[in-house]
């Protein structure tokens, strides 16, 4: 909401006699001038309270605002007597640095130029001082608010679609109750929603250790890091180190609704998922994945649901949707089950469905990993190799489930 108005509209009514004034501080006393003036607020926080952060038009420096409030992002303002372009606005972080041995990082939730805003975690914003898949800070489409390192947004025009980073649940009056939800705001994981680690050793021949130092969060994402480091695990040495959240013991539900919002990592060998499994089993826990992949084929989205048949023989139902670049950016995954029905939507639309009187009855648990190599990457002949990245991230927005009201 702004109280600027279109410079088209503007244009329409013909030459504007009001004087557009230097200290211009609200909103109101400029837009008569707006079509040939801009104003530019930057709504950003520091974590320390020392960060300075810079405003650049084409390359040059306009304005520095010095010791940038912790807290909620305040705004800072800039108003010129030029016509700007979202394509000219840089914001950059120019102190990074320890304060009292704490790290120096700057938060800018969004730009508004003109009265329209363009977001940080737009996956149009290009940064340079944030942190990326290898979990360096590094030059690319972060779709996030910090800059950790020195370094700038750049915001382009598209951004101001809703993109934040974290999209509200469903409203009130929706047919769906939430009943979990991480939006992964705090710095660290909160271990009364999420086990960290399987409570099982080796499976599937897989090649990774979980350990609890692959669990980060930061800039409200979750990011699960996949590290080439020959760690000890259940008596043996992995060739990688990997992270695995779970709810066992802290949620469950029969049917409902289960979504995770993320970013898969590329690479031969990677095998993101977010699953569902049966909580008390008889002999075989029934198992929901609700994403699946392997990080060489950056299109595919896979969903699968196991049980044994009525002869106790596994059966499995592997099903492939062919999509957009998932490593690219953000996508939701969403599972739908209900009495002997699962169906899976990516970014809301229906992309599989199951009906049979196999679909589990009874209360399942969360899991959300990214294992190495093992039996689904072996399946596509692409296990780790040379090729593989040292290091890379599945990126995790949210996780939240519903159940029907
Ligand atoms: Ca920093
Ligand atoms: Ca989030």
């Amino acid at each position: 909401m702004s109280l600027l108005r279109d410079p088209s509209e503007l244009a329409r009514e013909g030459p504007v006699s009001v004087k557009f004034a230097i200290a211009c501080l609200m909103p109101l006393l400029c837009w008569a001038d707006s079509a040939r003036a801009s104003v530019v607020q930057i709504y950003a926080a520091g974590s320390t309270g020392q960060e300075s952060m810079a405003l650049q038009i084409s390359g040059v420096t306009v304005r520095t605002f010095r010791k940038v409030r912790t807290g909620p992002a305040s705004r800072y303002y800039y108003a010129t007597p030029r016509k700007l372009a979202i394509s000219q606005i840089r914001v950059r972080f120019t102190n990074d640095g320890k304060h009292n041995g704490r790290d120096m990082n700057l938060r800018v939730a969004r730009v508004n130029l003109d009265g329209v805003d363009y977001l940080s975690t737009a996956p149009t914003t290009f940064s340079t001082g944030s942190i990326g898949p290898t979990g360096e800070c590094s030059p690319g489409y972060h779709e996030t608010r910090t800059l950790s390192c020195n370094g700038y947004f750049q915001y382009k025009r598209g951004g101001s679609a809703p993109s934040s980073p974290s999209p509200p649940p469903a409203p009130l009056n929706s047919q769906w109750q939430l009943t979990f939800s991480d939006n992964f705001s705090d710095n660290q994981l909160d271990t009364s929603k999420w086990n960290i680690g399987p409570e099982w050793g080796r499976i599937n021949n897989e090649e990774q250790a979980y350990v609890p130092e692959a669990i980060k969060l930061s800039g409200g994402k979750l990011r699960i890091y996949a590290e080439r480091i020959p760690t000890p695990y259940h008596g043996q040495t992995m060739p990688f180190r990997s992270g695995m959240i779970t709810t066992k013991g802290k949620f469950s539900q029969t049917y409902g609704k289960f979504e995770i919002r993320c970013r898969l990592p590329k690479g031969n060998g990677y095998w993101p998922a977010m699953w569902l499994l049966q909580v008390s089993p008889a002999s075989f826990q029934k198992e929901v994945d609700v994403m699946e992949t392997v990080g060489n084929l950056p299109t595919l989205a896979s969903f699968n649901f196991h049980h044994l048949d009525d002869n106790g023989k596994h059966k499995s139902y592997y099903r492939q949707w062919w999509g957009p670049d998932f490593t690219a950016g953000h996508h939701t995954y969403t599972l739908e089950w209900s009495r002997d029905r699962l169906v899976w939507f990516v970014d809301g639309v229906e992309r599989n469905r199951i009906e049979n009187r196999f679909v589990p009855r009874q209360n399942m648990y969360i899991l959300v990993n990214l294992a190495v190599g093992g039996g689904f990457p072996n399946a596509t002949n692409t296990p780790p190799d040379a090729t593989t990245p040292q290091k890379a991230a599945l990126v995790v927005d949210y996780v939240r489930a519903y159940r029907r009201r």
